[in-house]
């Protein structure tokens, strides 16, 4: 056994000790396992504890960025974090993953496998989600004093199988052996009041407003800290988690009403069961009001008492607090302040509307329509009443103040106003969020552009110089340096060690883009990704795919408006082009698709099956054998995105311009080396900028023609198709059954929705598409061009690391130092 003290062994080798005592340690009196016994879980427990034992040294010493004496904090509210596996962020962060894997190693286990054996932690369902998970650690890792807060789901996104093409849902259960990362803070509980009744009282002539709630739940905290780059700070992940205030009723249960006695756990217990599993429409269930209000509620509760503990009383609070609302789901904040201010703490309107807005900023990730959220004015009475007459005060404030300033324009006080009078009467949530707030922003240059003219249009208007950009990132530490080692030791070499703190270092790169050898090696690299992938492939859908092969990827939440259907269009129309002429020089091609759809959205899963009935004839005919492949990946999740990203040499970013806010897959991937085809929409356009339009395949509608199209009702779909023989074809191919001989009809509906409204322009964009492609595969046959403009991408890609975004929201809208 190897000492731990002993005089002669290096640092390394005595850390690599250090470790591994640690984690027997852990295994036996923590899992409380021999270690000849123990599974691959248990390994996984033993290791993250003896890493987390690290973490807790620096979050309760002075790393912690949170503690902050006497500096401002930011509170980052969000009813998603999608963190995925914690493992190989907490070791690489605090730079521990060598040494523990040599630990794991002597003690004859795979660390590899060791990673596998954690659960995602996945509390999100795509792009907002995993945002915030990538701010949080910025946030760390720039040393800004931060707290995030959410909801400690049960269960987080269901787990998609895929069942003889169709998708179906199964829950998710990361909690179920419990999670070694957090800390249960049961001294911080918070009461959480639902419904009931409002009564007015006069004292000394000042109205008062006393709610008696007809439901109390309790909200108790979870810490999960969160690790900056080479362990500089920590910041706590505070998520809420639903408790009944009396577990169980007794009176009930000692008269024989069992199950009657839990009843009111059970309603409590549901606000934190599940994640709502919808991205882009709006749900408008009571639960969901239930959940955005408990966690706010929560939130506010705890970093008032922080605020009052520290500083004494609440004027000081914009001058110590910044709380972002990540989207509109956090937006009854602004109420629930108020409340807190008037009610509990006597303040006088004005003052609290000060210390309010001051306080709170937005951040808008949608401009679809059916995503913006909306409440009925009568279910949101019935479970937050007080909140109600608030919400209507500001409202009347903001309208009186909106007549004097434009007296000449009545029309525009109900398109500003909170309330909406036309579908029944409703609260606008992005119109209670942007009225309370001294910033709104949004997530790409041509997303904050398109706030501006249509869906925040009016509001700009009457609080102008409100709106600002800030383009999204990413992490680099995930989506580089951990999921492409290989890449990120080429990266240090030529570029110098110092690029793992300075991303814009990696511009380096591109004085060698002509260097054969460097060329080559790159190559080498992805190579070696794509054959990580092939034995994924393999393992879950037991066929090969080759990987010299162009892996064309489009993975992302399942949406018409992301367009997968395009791409799958096209597939069509290869596949026919590669029959009718097997002997020209294609590009051989892998199509890999991954993706969920929401579990109600039917023409999403009906797509799912396209894709999957596509993949069945295109992938057993051998006429096209070694051409083309079509894969679709179950149950994506930010653990499949870390394998497949570094793996992909074309990333497919074709939403119909100005509906992607920003997209951020698109910068995972072109920071691995894939080149991007996409439409001028969301941070494409920014790519573009950044990579050179040489380096990238643009193709289709701008956001200003899909509006004018759109406008004018012309050319129609039916025109369209009529110019496009192809298209037709295809259009005719899968409406009459050829990838569903079995049921001929099944995707009639997906075509007739084409040929009559196609509301995503699809036969708008597809010619262009189709021309972009073939440029692809003019590339993808010069392998150094392809090769060097893969080298481009990666090289100006800094720019979109999420560190340059939390730097600008820090400067720019928090005003906290960085
Ligand atoms: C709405 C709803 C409605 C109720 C059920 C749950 C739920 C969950 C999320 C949403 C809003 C989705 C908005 C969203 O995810 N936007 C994405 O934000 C990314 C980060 O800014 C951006 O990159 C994507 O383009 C944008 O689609």
């Amino acid at each position: 056994m190897l000492q731990t003290n002993t005089a002669g062994t290096s640092d390394y080798e005595q850390a690599i000790a250090e470790a591994k005592a640690a984690i027997i340690a852990k295994m036996t009196l923590s899992v409380g396992k021999d270690p000849g016994y123990a599974t691959d879980r248990d390994w996984f427990v033993a290791t993250a504890l003896a890493a987390r034992d690290r973490v807790t040294h620096r979050f309760l010493g002075g790393k912690r960025a949170s503690k902050a004496d006497g500096k401002k904090r930011v509170y980052y509210l969000s009813l998603e974090f999608l963190i995925g596996r914690q493992l190989t962020d907490v070791l690489y962060n605090f730079e521990l993953y060598d040494i523990f894997r040599a630990a794991l190693g002597d003690l004859g286990v795979d660390i590899e496998r060791v990673r596998e054996a954690e659960p995602d932690a996945a509390l999100g369902n795509g792009g907002l989600g995993r945002l915030a998970a990538c701010f949080m650690e910025s946030m760390a890792t720039l040393g800004i004093p931060a707290y995030g807060y959410g909801i400690r789901y049960d269960h987080g996104l269901f787990r998609q199988v895929i069942k003889d093409g169709w998708q179906q849902e199964f829950p998710e259960t990361w909690l179920e052996n419990g999670t070694p990362w957090e800390f249960l803070r049961s001294d911080v509980t918070y009461d959480i009041r639902f419904g009931g009744s409002v009564e007015t009282k006069t004292v000394n002539n000042v109205p008062r407003f006393i709610w008696h709630p007809s439901e109390v739940v309790h909200a108790v905290a979870y810490d999960t800290p969160i690790v900056g780059w080479r362990g500089s700070n920590v910041n706590p992940l505070r998520l809420w988690s639903a408790r009944a205030a009396d577990p169980i009723a007794l009176s009930l249960f000692n008269k024989g009403d069992h199950v009657g006695a839990l009843s009111d756990q059970a309603r409590s217990a549901a606000i934190s069961k599940v994640l709502y599993p919808s991205d882009e429409t709006a749900a408008g269930q009571e639960l969901r009001l239930r959940q955005e209000y408990f966690f706010v509620s929560a939130s506010l509760q705890d970093l008032i008492n922080r605020h009052i503990r520290i500083y004494g009383d609440l004027y000081s609070l914009p001058d110590r607090a910044a709380i972002q609302l990540n989207d509109t789901h956090p937006a009854v904040a602004i109420a629930e302040m108020m409340r807190i201010l008037l009610d509990d703490h006597n303040l006088r309107w004005d003052e609290a509307w000060r210390i309010t807005s001051s306080t709170f900023s937005y951040t808008n990730h949608t401009l679809l329509p059916e995503a913006l959220e909306t409440w009925p004015l009568p279910l949101f009475e019935r479970l937050l009443p007080r909140h109600l007459q608030i919400i209507y005060f500001i409202n009347n404030l903001h309208l009186e103040a909106t007549k004097k300033n434009f007296p000449n324009e009545p029309e525009l006080l109900s398109s500003v106003s909170i309330i909406d009078e036309r579908d029944g009467r409703r609260l606008r949530m992005g119109q209670l969020a942007f009225i309370g707030s001294h910033t709104i922003n949004g997530v790409s240059a041509l997303h904050t552009d398109l706030m501006k003219e249509t869906t925040f249009r009016d509001l700009n208007r009457v609080y102008p110089g409100r709106i600002q950009n800030k383009t999204n990132g990413i992490t680099f530490r995930r989506w580089l340096q951990q999921s492409n080692p290989g890449l990120t030791k080429l990266l240090c070499e030529v570029c110098g060690e110092e690029v793992l703190d300075k991303p814009e270092l990696i511009k380096r790169l591109e004085e060698h883009a002509d260097d054969p050898a460097l060329q080559q090696r790159i190559a080498k690299i992805k190579r070696a990704n794509k054959v990580v992938l092939c034995k994924i492939v393999t393992d879950r859908l037991g066929f090969r795919v080759e990987a010299d092969s162009l892996f064309d990827v489009q993975i992302k939440r399942q949406h018409e408006y992301k367009r997968q259907l395009l791409n799958l269009l096209e597939t069509v129309a290869l596949y026919d082009a590669i029959r009718s002429n097997p002997t020209a020089d294609w590009a051989p091609r892998v199509k890999i698709f991954a993706g969920k759809a929401a579990a109600s959205y039917v023409a999403a899963k009906l797509i799912i099956k396209l894709a999957n009935d596509i993949a069945k004839t295109v992938n057993n005919d051998p006429s096209v054998q070694g051409k083309l492949k079509v894969v679709f990946l179950p149950n994506y999740n930010v653990s499949l995105a870390e394998k497949i990203i570094p793996a992909a040499d074309l990333s497919e970013q074709i939403s119909t311009a100005g509906m992607e806010a920003s997209g951020t897959g698109n910068m995972k991937l072109a920071l691995n080396g894939a080149l991007t085809i996409g439409t001028l929409d969301g941070a494409n356009i920014e790519i573009k900028d950044n990579v050179g339009d040489d380096n990238i395949f643009i193709f289709g509608l701008t956001a200003a023609e899909v509006e004018e199209r759109k406008r004018a009702g012309a050319p129609t779909a039916t025109d369209n198709i009529a110019a496009s023989p192809m298209l037709r074809q295809v259009l005719d191919a899968i409406g009459g059954g050829v990838f569903s001989p079995d049921d001929p009809n099944r995707f009639k509906p997906i075509i007739d929705g084409l040929r009559s409204q196609d509301r995503y322009m699809l036969t708008d964009d597809f010619d262009s598409y189709w021309a972009a492609q073939r440029r692809v595969d003019e590339l993808w046959n010069q392998p150094e061009k392809w090769t060097r403009a893969a080298i481009v991408n990666i090289a100006n890609m800094a720019w979109f690391s999420s560190d340059r975004t939390i730097a600008e929201y820090a400067e720019q809208i928090w005003k906290v130092p960085v």
